[in-house]
């Protein structure tokens, strides 16, 4: 039952070959390089290891012990964190049909594909990523532990450790070694107990699990989007594109989302303006208003996780009525070509339930426009 939610020890062979030899990955293998969906917990293991040690393979085993000393981001704004505005605003999204999916599928093992016909009514969707300063609200006023709170840890990239948590490692994921279960890393603390949010209360929460959104979005008097809306709400009226913008990775020849650039994961270049997170209000919005639907963090959807999916014609799809793993979209600042190709509206990936990390937030949806008591704006005339 290891492989059903770890990944299989053969495929760390493969994301290490993509790691040497970056350009020649087969990105259309059926084998997914799995960095993007290795980081679960095992719920249900009972001994002295929290679930997410029991998902890990020792460092020294993958890595024989060198891996990379890069530094701790430093935050970019310096801007007094009580006068960051609120960003909870959401924007109505008309109902329409689309085509989800690809026939183009780049991972045929997330279940990319076929493409097909969606019909959705309309529903308001945040115009942000849930930021810091939101989740803080949320938890001051409710109490709420998140799940990698309870646990005491939670998956963090390396690169951007101090070198004294470095220092109190002794495992890795086996599929992505990159990934580290660090103690005491939580929302409050994203590289572990010797950090902090900083001037990065407009940055998206992370280090939440499903379960942990789906509670914020129910105070908040939202939910969570349906894969279904989450897609539709990407593409912004867009048929078969890559990005909510278009097929042009780099439009007008700037960057519109928060990946990474460089060789993966030796060395993100910040050609984007960010390493780690960027602010939830930073890029372009989409064709709806949305921002960094792609990049930035990963966002929760609502819907269990399923490759096989239905090609007739779907109206307000909420997935499977079961699972074991729950979708989530859009591709995080991690998301490099080589081997994360996942950045793009088509794409998915998928965790349980109560797993966290650092690149993995969410966004909520509702039916209709919350009320002002529930801490909600009201949508701004102005986008
Ligand atoms: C939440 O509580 C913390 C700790 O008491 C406090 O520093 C912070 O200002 C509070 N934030 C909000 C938004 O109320
Ligand atoms: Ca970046
Ligand atoms: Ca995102």
């Amino acid at each position: 039952m290891v492989a059903q939610r770890t990944c299989p020890v053969g495929l760390m062979a493969f994301a290490l070959l993509c790691v040497v030899a970056q350009d020649t990955c087969d990105l259309t293998s059926k084998e997914t390089p799995c960095g993007c969906g290795a980081l679960k917990r095992k719920a249900k293991d009972k001994d002295s290891l929290t679930p997410l040690e029991k998902t890990v393979t020792t460092l020294e085993e993958i890595m024989n012990g060198g891996e990379s000393n890069k530094a701790v981001p430093q935050p970019r704004d310096a801007f007094v964190e009580s006068e960051y505005p609120r960003t909870n605003d959401m924007v109505l999204i008309k109902g329409g049909e689309f085509t989800m999916g690809t026939d183009k599928p780049v991972f045929v093992a997330d279940g990319e594909g076929p493409s097909r016909k969606v019909k959705l009514q309309e529903f308001y969707l945040d115009i942000h990523e849930v930021s810091n300063a939101e989740f803080e609200i949320f938890c001051n006023e409710t109490k709420h532990k998140t799940e990698a709170e309870s646990y005491g840890d939670s998956f963090v990239f390396d690169p951007l450790l101090s070198e004294e948590t470095r220092k109190t490692l002794t495992q890795a994921v086996a599929a992505a070694p990159w990934w580290v279960p660090v103690k005491g890393a939580d929302w409050r603390h994203p590289e572990g107990p010797d950090s902090n949010l900083k001037g990065r209360m407009d940055h998206p929460v992370v280090h939440v699990s499903w379960n942990d959104a789906v509670a914020y979005c129910k105070w908040a008097g939202k939910r969570l989007p349906t894969e279904a809306e989450w897609e539709y709400a990407c593409r912004s009226g867009l048929e078969n594109r890559l990005y909510p913008w278009g097929n042009n990775l780099n439009p007008r020849g700037e960057h519109w989302m928060n990946i990474w650039q460089g060789k993966f994961p030796e060395e993100d270049t910040e050609e984007d303006g960010y390493k780690s997170t960027a602010p939830v209000t930073t890029f372009p919005a989409n064709a709806f208003g949305l921002k960094n639907m792609v990049g930035n963090v990963w966002e929760w959807t609502s819907d269990w996780w399923s490759i096989k999916h239905p090609s007739y014609l779907q109206e307000n799809p909420v997935g499977p009525e079961a699972g074991e793993d729950k979708v989530k979209k859009g591709g995080s600042y991690m998301c490099h070509k080589s081997y994360c190709f996942r950045y793009r509206c088509a794409a998915r990936s998928q965790n349980t339930p109560d797993s966290a990390a650092g690149n993995l937030g969410f966004r909520c949806a509702s039916n209709e426009l919350p009320s002002k008591s529930k801490n909600t704006n009201i949508l701004k005339d102005e986008l």
